[in-house]
């Protein structure tokens, strides 16, 4: 997609959020450390595409999905969401375009590059489950689904447990739930309008939908009557915005402003985020750039230029460190045990030990 505009001038804002303060620079863009360490995280998410697409293609995986063109929305969540395990805390149910989330939070590259090669090591399946769909209960990250827009009939129910919590005068965070614009053509998004906004009983969550105007090669123009996805909240009476989600500023004050109503009010919010899509679909579409397909990296690193903040050097340097920490992983994965077939049925709903098999869980 295009994004609306390349203007930074305006859009900081005061970030109130559930995290440290101390952690967060009050005017995040305004502090060149901030921007800088922002710009590295959104590299080394599409470094790491490249490389998960590159493994695809020679021989080193089966299958890629991912989100290269949603870096600077991925970057913004991972640093805004409270991190953490229990209804104290943030729940994502994630879509399969967040790897950028992930590391914005504190995953290493190689845990992807473990997943994406089926390997035992692989922190978020066991190397049972194909690239770009984690897991990790820690932090409260709900395994991604590869069905499309199950995750929007999903999420309420752990909105529902943080609307008791709150109900309970207890600590508690958010939901947060991500798809893309056709899997909100699936009837659990409706399911997911339905289920926020009960009178009485509307939950703390926030919806976003990514909307890079394609289902795999379905242009999402020959689909949608409604002027924007974002419209639909409002015959729920739910709180709607649509933002360009490829600007970083522009993402992170959207982002800033839809958590803290939902934390603030404990009610839903739907967010809809225009984003770029720069190697299509998946590895079955081919897996190549798309010529013209606007690039937030390729922009927010001339803006930091032009404010004198990062060499064209810098830029390019950026990329050489991220590639070398991408191969290194490769280097160590490829060393790595493919999963026995004893462990087959484990974390599976499959009852494993009739079977002579271990368990449900590990
Ligand atoms: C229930 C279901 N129907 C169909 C598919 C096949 N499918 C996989 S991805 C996809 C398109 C999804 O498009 P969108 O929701 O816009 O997300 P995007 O991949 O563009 O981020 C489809 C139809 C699926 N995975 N699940």
């Amino acid at each position: 997609m295009k994004s609306t505009s390349d203007d930074f001038s305006d859009s900081d804002r005061t970030v109130v959020s559930r995290r440290p303060k101390a952690q967060l620079p009050a005017q995040p863009f305004k502090d060149k450390d901030f921007s800088l360490n922002f710009f590295n995280l959104m590299v080394r998410t599409r470094v790491l595409e490249e490389r998960l697409i590159k493994m695809a293609k020679s021989g080193d995986g089966f299958f890629w999905i991912g989100g290269p063109g949603e870096e600077a929305f991925n970057v913004a969540l991972g640093l805004q969401v409270d991190k953490g395990q229990g209804v104290e805390h943030d729940f994502l149910h994630l879509h399969y375009r967040n790897n950028g989330t992930l590391l914005a939070m504190g995953s290493e590259m190689i845990d992807m590059v473990r997943q994406m090669r089926s390997v035992s090591t692989d922190p978020f399946s066991g190397g049972r489950y194909f690239v770009s769909h984690a897991a990790k209960k820690e932090w409260n990250i709900v395994p991604i689904s590869s069905t499309i827009g199950t995750q929007f009939s999903i999420a309420p129910g752990t909105a529902r447990a943080q609307f008791r919590a709150r109900a309970e005068g207890k600590k508690s965070g958010v939901s947060v739930v991500v798809g893309g614009d056709a899997g909100t053509a699936e009837g659990d998004f409706a399911t997911c309008l339905v289920w926020s906004s009960r009178p009485g009983n509307e939950l703390p969550l926030l919806m976003i939908v990514t909307n890079n105007h394609f289902g795999i090669s379905t242009p999402a123009s020959t689909q949608h009557g409604e002027h924007s996805i974002a419209d639909r909240g409002r015959a729920f009476g739910i709180e709607t915005a649509t933002a360009d989600g490829n600007v970083p500023e522009k993402v992170w004050a959207a982002l800033a402003k839809a958590f803290d109503y939902v934390r603030e009010a404990g009610r839903p919010y739907l967010l809809e985020l225009q984003v770029s899509r720069m190697f299509g679909h998946s590895s079955s579409t081919g897996g190549n750039r798309i010529k013209d397909e606007f690039c937030p990296i390729e922009n927010f690193g001339k803006k930091l230029m032009k404010q004198g903040w990062l060499t064209q050097a810098e830029y390019d340097a950026a990329f050489e460190s991220a590639w070398s920490e991408a191969n290194a992983a490769l280097e160590i994965v490829r060393q790595e045990e493919w999963p026995g077939s004893e462990t087959v049925l484990v974390n599976s709903f499959a009852n494993g030990e009739k079977a002579g098999l271990p368990g449900r869980d590990r």
